[in-house]
């Protein structure tokens, strides 16, 4: 199946603008993925109304996943998650108001039974995009593949520093 079009399979949306450091890592593996994808600023707290629409029109609109982005008293991830059927992706992030990004952290991790959040590490947005495309590579063999090959180069690229490692003459009776 080849679901690839060029409308946006993946909405990033994040708190503030203030978050777009930090959520542009996802932007840039979609991007590098050919993932066409949205990116906005969607707000729990400062704009309600826009984020229940946003999340209510998502699947009609042929989004297959969100990543929602937030800091703080991190509430966009979960609400958005209760307002639609597709998958969300939760990034915590370690914004101006954040005590050490902790809140955030909790906040978008500790969903009640029901509404799941798959929550990536504080700041994490890169895994993000790539949690994001693989789930379009699930039903998008070509996607999959290129996951796949990412995958491979992440491993070459950990074998290519364990030679050098031995180069640089550390024992290592393991490899022999
Ligand atoms: C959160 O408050 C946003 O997601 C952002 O991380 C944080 C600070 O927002 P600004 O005051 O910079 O707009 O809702």
């Amino acid at each position: 199946m080849n679901i690839l079009t060029t409308d946006p399979l993946v909405g990033i949306v994040m708190g503030s603008d203030s978050d777009l450091n930090v959520m542009q890592d996802a932007a840039a593996v979609l991007k590098e993925f050919g993932i066409p994808f949205e990116l906005t600023v969607v707000s729990a707290h400062r704009t309600p109304l826009r984020m229940m629409e946003y999340a209510s029109q998502a699947k009609e609109r042929g989004l297959k996943v969100i990543i929602a982005g937030a800091g703080g008293a991190a509430h966009l991830p979960g609400m958005i998650a209760s307002l639609t059927p597709i998958p969300v992706i939760g990034v915590p992030v370690k914004s101006s108001n954040s005590i050490d990004g902790w809140d955030s952290v909790l906040s978008i991790l500790q969903m009640p039974n029901g509404i799941p959040v798959a929550t990536v590490a504080l700041n994490a947005s890169k895994n993000a995009g790539i949690l994001a495309a693989s789930m379009i590579g699930a039903f998008d063999e070509e996607i999959g593949e290129r996951i796949a090959a990412y995958k491979r180069n992440l491993e070459s690229a950990v074998l290519r520093k364990i030679d050098k490692l031995k180069e640089d003459g550390w024992r290592n009776e393991f490899d022999r």
